[in-house]
């Protein structure tokens, strides 16, 4: 019967089946570069995308890496190490407004990042 952590790959051959997790890393576009060089210079593989908050609708970076599962913490820690919070000011938006009332925009300070990260499970994980 097979074995849950091996998987057929050619007649008579098994390699064992790698628990691998996808890190996804939401972090501030100033980190994402020396977050992905970190990465790389440990000979992690990565890929950068952009993306943008809900929130501020302002642009930030998405960083996956997909690793396998002993190697989600030294990734967690380089996140650590090169993304850090930031405040950054947000005017709101003005609600709608009767006539005769009149609104105060008072710039609103919130804390971004250092990092938003999610650890995936992946099922399965190939390079063809
Ligand atoms: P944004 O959605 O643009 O959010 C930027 C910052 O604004 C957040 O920082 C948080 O401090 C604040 N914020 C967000 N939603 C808020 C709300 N409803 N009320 C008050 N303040 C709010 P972070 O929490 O460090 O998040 C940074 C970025 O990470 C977010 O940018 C978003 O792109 C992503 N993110 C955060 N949490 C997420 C989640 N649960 N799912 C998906 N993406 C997430």
């Amino acid at each position: 019967m097979a074995h849950p952590l091996f998987v057929h790959v050619e007649s008579r051959q098994w390699a064992r089946l790698r628990l691998v997790k996808l890190v996804v890393a939401i972090v501030h576009n100033e980190d994402a570069g020396a977050l992905v060089d970190a990465l790389l210079a440990r000979e992690y593989r990565a890929t950068r995308l952009h993306s943008s908050g809900g929130f501020l609708k302002q642009s930030n970076a998405t960083v996956m890496v997909g690793v396998d599962d002993d190697q989600v913490d030294l990734v967690l820690g380089l996140v650590n190490e090169t993304c850090h919070p930031r405040t950054q000011i947000v005017n709101p938006m003005p609600p709608i407004m009767e006539p005769g009332e009149f609104f105060m925009p008072y710039p609103l300070e919130v804390e971004v990042g250092g990092a938003t990260v999610f650890v995936l499970p992946v099922e399965r994980f190939e390079r063809l």
